[in-house]
């Protein structure tokens, strides 16, 4: 992936502090009345999907990972990365916020992670309550399906009452939790070339900051490199598959018959198509993000503290919940 983002120029991203400061002080805001946090990432893209200050927005609150639109990723790569996630100590669930799928699992993972906090409450002598808990997670990750899927499920919905002060809005979900209804936005890392990309392929980013001719290109490219036989079927392609993102675009675009005046191919046509049937998984089962690979240190010998060990994804914050 790093070799094709080096052959091809794409525009630096931008940057929006003030929004991001914004963001960041409601999520601190709301963050103190909840127990656990659920961190949605895309199942796709789990490391690319998150957000590198967490941990430090989190300030050591309890945290589980739900993966999410994972009807559209690799499922093998899927159960890696919950292992990986688990193996660092963090909760993690894989789910589908559009069909419904995993939402128990998840309630009961929150539930968990939350009982240390409620029943250190009830022996304090007060009531046992529900946990209280909040969903984050980067834009167009699902938050909002998640919520009303939970919302749609739970047999109490507290209703927004007009008039009155803007309150906090819970969700009762079962008896024992409690679910903001907002979620907190945090934004990716997207200064980072690699996972820019990787955003712009499942449409994390809005599609006007990205050309999208040269996104589906770059899509068509990582595609080739790894799910190549893929490819060639869904766009039964039966010569070699050429080379450059450019020539696929055009090849794949002449095959659907995306054809304009004197037999050009309209590379706009193309370009939809090849976007739509990959976010759509027409394209197949895909996760682009690797877990990264944990070199033990050497046998009799101990990495000194505060190391950092290179690892193809940066993942030190995953430890820390
Ligand atoms: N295939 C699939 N699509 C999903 C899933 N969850 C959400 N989506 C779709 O992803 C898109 C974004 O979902 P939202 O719930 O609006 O995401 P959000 O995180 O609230 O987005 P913002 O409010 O913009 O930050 C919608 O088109 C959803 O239908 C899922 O599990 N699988
Ligand atoms: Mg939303």
């Amino acid at each position: 992936m790093e070799d094709i983002i080096k052959k091809n120029d794409l525009p630096s991203l931008q940057w929006f502090p003030g929004h991001m400061r914004k963001a960041q002080r409601l999520v601190e805001e709301n963050l103190r009345l909840v127990d656990v946090v659920i961190e949605l990432r895309d199942a796709r893209i789990p490391a690319a999907s998150a957000n590198p200050m967490l941990a430090e927005i989190i300030q050591g609150k309890p945290r589980l990972i739900a993966l999410n639109k994972s009807d559209l990723a690799d499922p093998a790569a899927t159960k890696a990365w919950l292992a990986h996630f688990r193996a660092a100590g963090v909760p993690a669930v894989a789910i589908d916020a559009n069909k419904g799928k995993g939402l128990k699992q998840l309630v009961a993972a929150a539930e968990d992670l939350a009982r240390p906090r409620t029943e250190k409450f009830a022996k304090a002598g007060g009531r046992g309550r529900a946990a209280r808990c909040m969903i984050l997670g980067i834009p167009n990750v699902g938050k909002s399906s998640l919520i009303n899927r939970l919302a749609g499920a739970a047999k109490t919905k507290v209703q927004n009452t007009p008039g009155v002060t803007r309150a906090k809005q819970w969700i009762k979900i079962g008896t024992n939790l409690d679910l903001l209804d907002m979620p907190g936005i945090l934004w990716p890392k997207f200064e980072d070339m690699t996972v820019g990309l990787k955003l712009a392929f499942t449409g994390a980013i809005n599609d006007d900051i990205y050309d999208q001719e040269q996104v589906a290109c770059l899509l068509l490219e990582t595609l080739r490199d790894h799910y190549a036989a893929r490819l060639a079927e869904r766009f039964k392609l039966t010569v070699d598959l050429p080379e450059k993102g450019y020539e696929l675009l055009e090849l794949i675009g002449r095959k659907r018959g995306c054809l304009v005046k004197g037999g050009v191919v309209d590379m706009e046509k193309a370009t939809r198509i090849v976007m739509t049937e990959f976010r759509t998984g027409k394209l197949g089962l895909v996760t682009l993000d690797a877990v990264p690979a944990k070199t033990p240190p050497p046998l009799g010998e101990v990495a000194p503290k505060g190391s950092e060990r290179v690892t193809e994804q940066s993942d030190e914050e995953e430890g820390q919940a």
